[in-house]
């Protein structure tokens, strides 16, 4: 069985480095459990947003964040973050260059498109990224998902990733940071009903892997 490394958007953006952007707490903390988990891997792919400046999310004042937009591919309002060229889109220190990996997705450079999942760049879920097609020519069975944030981006790329069929998910959760606790509580448990494996640590994320392989 191969193995992929997916590192969702751990971009500085998401992290207090960026506390003007969308700081995830503890986001920053998150490279030594994603390298970790890379380690194990045959594959390494990577995502970040890229945003412009006339991205339809956007507000300038961060009281007026969050509100439903009705628009098909942008649902809510954000202030500006991991814009190309500016220190929020830049990955976390310690992680490799977007070079580096094996395959990388920027998501969002359209201004209509805010997609949260790494899989598709619509919400609707219609256009491919490529990242699916991309595992599935490389014979991976089996993906570890880390990354920013839990509750967004990370929950809904292990959801495509669980609901394309094609691979076993496991969510390494020390290598993830999330926004709000309830969020996150309520996304893992409803991406564990639909079978993605769980794993708090490292070890978790080893014992997951052995159970899979001694069942090739
Ligand atoms: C994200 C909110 C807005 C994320 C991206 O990466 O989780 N969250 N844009």
């Amino acid at each position: 069985m191969k193995i992929a490394s997916v590192n969702v958007d751990p971009q500085k953006g998401f992290t207090p480095l960026c506390p003007d952007e969308l700081p995830v707490p503890g986001g920053d903390e998150i490279v030594p459990a994603l390298l970790a988990q890379n380690a194990l891997a045959d594959y390494i792919v990577g995502s970040s947003d890229a945003h412009c400046d006339a991205a339809l999310f956007r507000v300038d004042d961060p009281k007026a964040q969050f509100q439903p937009l009705a628009h098909p591919n942008t649902d809510c309002t954000f202030i500006m973050h991991c814009k190309p060229g500016t220190k929020g889109f830049e990955l976390l220190d310690g992680l490799p260059a977007p070079t580096e990996y094996d395959f990388f997705v920027w998501k969002g450079v359209a201004p209509d498109l805010h997609p949260y999942g790494a899989c598709y760049h619509d919400l609707a879920e219609k256009l491919s990224t490529g990242l699916i097609e991309f595992l599935r020519c490389n014979q991976v069975s089996t993906v570890i998902v880390g990354g920013l944030a839990t509750d967004f981006c990370v929950a809904t790329t292990a959801r495509q990733l669980q609901q394309s069929g094609y691979f076993r998910v496991v969510l390494h959760l020390d290598a993830c940071r999330g926004i709000v606790a309830d969020d996150v509580a309520s996304q893992i448990e409803s991406l564990n009903q639909s079978g993605v494996v769980i794993a708090s640590t490292l070890d978790d994320v080893k014992k997951a892997l052995a159970a899979q392989s001694s069942k090739e």
